[in-house]
């Protein structure tokens, strides 16, 4: 068992053609970063040192492609895009970076001639995982899209020194160990000592009267922590363009109280330093943690104090005041993490540059729009207020301001006191507590949501009050990916074939996919699929045999799920329909049972226990199947631990089956459901999310749709749901749950899972029983339908065929003329 890096696939050959002179260019290149950057020796030079030396030479190509990038937005004037986000889950970069450069096989034959493999050496980098999921990995395609559209743009966000943890399975339990991205150094930022801005905390506010008899609010703030920016280009495909994601890191003013540290204090003496530099040692990784809340908030306030500071100096450098502010720059808050940034431009406009209220009113709300990412009423985000007043003090105070204002507007619109306590900024219900949802929603021109269904409900529910005393600003932009990361690079085996089969301007315009239609029904079209599907299946059985010492066999089918583990994701779902599968098998071990293979990967939040359980129960449950002898092989069951990037991009072009099992309407858009299906794994998921979208495009006959539309779920809830009587009512759940629930899985300790089968019964809020049957259904349609292999592979085809909507060039584009106002390429 090991944990050794996942090897990277690069292009296929062929994409770029490299002439001689390039690659001994670039060998030179790749040797003199080796000697002269790193200190080594081509001879001893371990495969981490090629890494270092190629993303080096790499970045050389990248670096005049962003100047004149910077240059020309800038002496064009074209208006920008600010993408605050807190959370980027970037990846690696190096097969990224060479393959939107075209210079894929210039560096694989540049380190051929050097007795390097480029695979490996890509193999050596470090995932870049500051974020915990969908919405940070969002951030990192929209960074890459925004870069290949040429739209001019900032991303904004922390540079954590610890990303998301690292997930070690013992015993089948997860463990949390820190996660050390920036150990071994990381090529591909530059460290700005230049760029530093002040962001302060706590303190009190005092009104002070100007020579010129006006009032002024002046902040007397009780501490201040510097921000130091760190910068990463992101090249567009082609090389369009660069533009930069700009991370900041927090300092101390004053490192060390020199006093305190000669008397002896050693470690007193740096205590000021280790406060504010806690800011950005770790990426929150709860997605629902009590602790740190404070930290938290000092995490966001930093990050958008730093970035709206940066793009007011960067602003004032080219134009003469901040009254054309959003002429220029659109600043989206991705999710309301960054929503304290709306309070914050007020204060800078109003304090610092002496702007009237309600020009600068104007100003913030044409600057800002703000995508929400869920409506899970745990997940909205709200700050108590005496924390509020303690950490931000003129900012507690602005924010009463925006919100009398905005309930003035209300009153006078009509609004009743219940309307008026529901739109307020300020939650009154249990203490009192700041509503960032709605301050960023009040503060914004548009409010998105991320998928069809989402917005609709965003209208409907959460957000209805405020939508309708705001005046309709709710719209939707459907999520995309990168189709240059999710098929290019992690599947360049397919795109090999698509690129023979359809001509390589499906390389540039994902609509041409859609070319493969009538190659659905074309027999040989869908060996070589099926071929390339297999190839990948080899590759992951391997890796699986390597990172848990289980073997699977490559020609059974491969049944994923992957994605962060939560209860309304459903993976519980998933496991107890494996039980159920496996007492048939066991029950009837004769008949012909289609051969599969249950792949599970994903992190719980370190203190979400009950997700913690369904990676413990998904472990237990693989332990007693992939031993059991009865069933010959047929069922196997594989949790790979410490899912992330890299990993998906070896999972992904591997699957059959893709599991988007959420409760409907709790999953706001999924993207991990867009990349298997690009890879042609057919989906079997609920009308939620993005998943509707998905089965409009590819057609019923193509995916595998079960369970509870959205408004039927919000119908049981209202009339209360009874697991009990679904579970009496269906022999296979209820055999199901009872083997969990009788040890059959713990056997050294029976009753591990009473309790967890216990509260289903009592309390089965994401509806998993409800949903059993007619999930379990659909399982066996998705059996018979692998029994028939042509079918099979036609509906992978159109799969592959038809989701080219869902890169997130489209998604781009439409913020770029729906939201923002700033021109894109339109090709
Ligand atoms: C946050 C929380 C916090 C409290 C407890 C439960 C909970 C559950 C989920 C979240 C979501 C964090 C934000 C997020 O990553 N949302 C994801 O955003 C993706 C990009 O838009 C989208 O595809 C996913 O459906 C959505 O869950």
């Amino acid at each position: 068992m090991n944990d050794s890096p996942l090897p990277a696939p690069g292009l296929p050959a062929g994409f770029d053609a490299p002439d001689e002179a390039a690659v001994k260019a670039f060998r030179d290149s790749i040797l003199a970063k080796l000697v002269y950057q790193v200190g080594g020796r081509p001879e001893r030079a371990s495969p981490r040192d090629w890494f270092i030396a190629t993303a080096l030479a790499a970045r050389d190509h990248i670096v005049d492609d962003w100047r004149r990038s910077n240059d020309q937005t800038r002496s064009d004037d074209r208006k920008g895009v600010c993408y605050l986000s807190m959370e980027f889950l970037i990846g690696r970069l190096l097969s990224d970076a060479l393959g939107n450069l075209g210079l894929t096989e210039t560096a694989r034959r540049a380190l051929e001639g050097l007795g390097v493999d480029l695979d490996t050496v890509a193999g050596q980098e470090a995932d870049a995982a500051l974020g915990n999921g969908g919405l940070g990995r969002l951030a990192a395609c929209f960074m890459e899209s925004m870069a290949s559209v040429d739209v001019p743009a900032y991303g904004y966000g922390i540079r954590y020194e610890n990303g998301l943890f690292r997930q070690v399975i013992a015993g089948g339990i997860q463990h949390e160990v820190p996660e050390d991205w920036l150990a071994l150094g990381n090529p591909w930022e530059f460290e700005r000592s230049g760029l530093v801005y002040e962001v302060r905390f706590g303190g009190h506010v005092r009104s002070e009267v100007s020579v010129d008899g006006s009032t002024r609010m002046i902040w007397h703030a009780g501490e201040i922590v510097n921000a130091l920016a760190y910068d990463t280009p992101v090249v567009g495909w082609r090389g369009k363009r660069v533009n930069t994601l700009r991370l900041w890191s927090a300092r101390a003013t004053d490192p060390l109280q020199l006093g305190d540290f000669n008397r002896g204090d050693h470690v007193g003496s740096q205590s000021a330093r280790m406060r504010a530099e806690a800011i950005s040692r770790v990426l929150y990784p709860g997605d629902e943690s009590e602790a740190g809340q404070e930290l938290r908030l000092r995490q966001e306030y930093f990050f958008a104090s730093a970035s709206l500071q940066d793009i007011l100096r960067r602003h004032l450098s080219n134009h003469a005041d901040l009254s054309n502010l959003a002429e220029h720059i659109a600043v989206q808050l991705n999710d309301t993490h960054p929503a304290i940034g709306v309070a914050e431009l007020m204060r800078l406009l109003v304090d610092l540059h002496g702007m009237e209220w309600d020009a600068a009113w104007t100003v913030t709300q044409a600057v800002f729009s703000y995508t929400n990412h869920t409506l899970l009423p745990e997940a909205l985000e709200t700050w108590a207020v005496p924390m509020m007043e303690r950490v931000l003090p003129r900012h507690m105070q602005i924010i009463y301001l925006i919100n009398a204002r905005h309930l003035d507007r209300a009153r006078t619109g009509g609004a009743d006191d219940m309307l008026l306590s529901a739109v307020s900024l300020i939650d009154e219900r249990h203490g009192r507590r700041v509503r960032m949802g709605h301050l960023a929603f009040v503060g914004s021109h548009r409010i998105n949501g991320v998928s069809a269904l989402h917005s609709q409900l965003m209208r409907d529910t959460v957000f209805a009050d405020l939508n309708q005393v705001c005046g309709d600003r709710i719209t939707n932009k459907t999520n995309g990916i990168t189709f240059r990361r999710w098929l290019h690079r992690a599947n360049p085996g397919l795109t090999r074939l698509l690129v023979d089969a359809i001509g390589p301007a499906v390389l540039d315009d994902p609509n041409r996919l859609a070319d493969l239609v009538p190659l659905a029904d074309d027999a040989a079209f869908q060996q070589k699929f099926a071929a390339q599907r297999r190839a990948a299946k080899e590759r992951l059985a391997s890796l699986i045999a390597g990172r848990i010492g289980l073997r699977v066999d490559p020609d059974a089918l491969f049944d994923v799920q992957i994605k962060r583990i939560h209860e309304y994701k459903r993976q519980l779902l998933n496991i107890v329909q494996t039980v159920a599968l496996y007492n048939a098998m066991r029950a009837r071990p004769t008949a012909s049972w289609v051969p599969r293979v249950k792949i599970f990967a994903g992190k719980a939040a370190p203190s979400y226990h009950k997700a913690k359980d369904i990676i413990r129960l998904a472990n237990d449950v693989a332990a007693v199947v992939n031993d059991d002898p009865t069933l010959r092989g047929l069922l196997k069951v594989a949790f790979i631990p410490n899912y992330n990037v890299s990993l998906a991009e070896g999972i992904i072009p591997a699957a059959d089956l893709s599991e988007q099992i959420s409760t409907a309407g709790l999953e706001a858009s999924g993207t991990g459901n867009m990349k298997l299906a690009l890879n042609g794994a057919l989906t079997i998921g609920t009308l939620d999310g993005a998943n509707v979208e998905i089965d409009e495009r590819v057609g019923r006959d193509n995916i595998f749709i079960f369970g509870l539309t959205a408004e039927e779920v919000m119908e049981r809830k209202r009339a209360g749901y009874d697991a009990r009587a679904a579970a009496a009512a269906s022999p296979e759940l209820r055999g199901a749950l009872d083997a969990i629930a009788s040890g059959v899985f713990s056997p050294g300790e029976p009753g591990r899972y009473r309790g967890l089968v216990e509260g289903l019964m009592h309390d089965d809020r994401y509806l998993v029983t409800a949903d059993f049957d007619s999930y379990n259904t659909r399982q066996r349609d998705v059996a018979s339908r692998w029994s028939q292999p042509e079918s099979w592979w036609r509906s992978a085809v159109l799969n592959t065929a038809q989701v080219g909507w869902f890169s997130s060039d489209r998604t781009i584009r439409e913020y770029a003329a729906d939201i923002w106002g700033v021109a894109a390429d339109d090709s």
